[in-house]
């Protein structure tokens, strides 16, 4: 696995449930949600423009701005600015899933030249929470600092009940782990991560899962990626399985518009083009 604890923090943990009594009451946005099935939002903390609403990612040079949510979370800020070196970061966001929620699985950055150095530190998190990289599968654990190697495919979930806060840190892009830190005492590379075991996919299940090829509709096609997208959380079968699988359901549909859907999602999750996204400047 790619991505890696690179630190922990012992929260304060009066001061950080009132940041995230705060954090429930914000407006969250929903950039990205083709990236996403059930709930997964996103609400920015930091960027270049100072602005909530400039919620997709940018490169920018300059220093970033508080925006009028992130200047209500006094505890988060504090945190942010005694442990990190502050004029590396580009973006700090809250990324938000709940209630069975995904991010398919994909590549950061395809859209921009460099792409960042990304680091997110769960705020609210329990083992229900999940992420992928290809073939591992993993929880984080509340506190726990995190380099999350975002240009391999990779997806995450929160499942049953759960619900996550995490605080995504985007700083320069190749940026040494160590040069993000300002206080090295929190730097720490000797955490065991929490790895999720999986069980085999039988072939009954392979089976099941292929012959959604006589279910799948335009009506239930999203529906059909959510439950392909979900299987790599508890199967022992690589993330990437996701796109071989809804191209050979789509296949075998003789539907070609579902076809070319699922080439679309490919397309945007693993080889995105550049005129698909518009960043507010
Ligand atoms: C992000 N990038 O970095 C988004 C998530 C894929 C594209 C979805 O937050
Ligand atoms: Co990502």
């Amino acid at each position: 696995m790619d991505s890696q604890i690179i630190g922990q923090i012992n929260f304060n943990e009066v001061d950080l449930k009132k940041d995230i009594q705060t954090i429930n009451n914000f407006q969250f946005s929903d950039a990205y949600s083709e990236f996403r099935s059930g709930t997964w939002k996103t609400c920015t903390l930091w960027n270049f423009s100072g602005l909530s609403g400039d919620s997709l990612l940018y490169e920018y040079r300059g220093v970033p701005q508080k925006t009028e949510m992130g200047m209500q979370l006094p505890y988060i800020n504090q945190i942010i600015e005694k442990i990190f070196c502050t004029e590396k970061i580009q973006i700090v966001r809250v990324v938000c899933s709940e209630n069975n929620g995904l991010i398919f699985p994909h590549r950061d950055y395809l859209d921009l030249e460099n792409g960042f150095t990304r680091v997110h530190i769960p705020l609210m998190i329990d083992e229900n929470c999940m992420n992928t990289e290809r073939d591992t599968v993993f929880s984080m654990r509340k506190g726990e600092i995190w380099y999350l190697e975002a240009r391999v495919i990779h997806s995450a979930g929160s499942f049953l009940g759960s619900k996550k806060y995490s605080l995504v840190l985007d700083f320069l892009p190749n940026t040494p782990i160590k040069e993000l830190f300002k206080d090295l005492s929190y730097y720490n590379t000797n955490v065991e991560p929490l790895l999720i075991e999986r069980s085999p996919l039988t072939e009954e299940e392979l089976d099941s899962i292929l012959n959604l090829k006589h279910l799948i509709n335009e009506a239930n096609f999203m529906d059909i990626a959510t439950i392909l997208a979900k299987v790599p959380f508890f199967k022992n079968v690589t993330n990437e399985t996701f796109f071989w699988w809804l191209n050979k359901i789509t296949a075998g549909s003789n539907n070609p518009t579902l076809v070319k859907k699922a080439k679309k999602m490919k397309n945007l999750f693993l080889e995105e083009k550049e005129e698909l996204y518009q960043p507010v400047k």
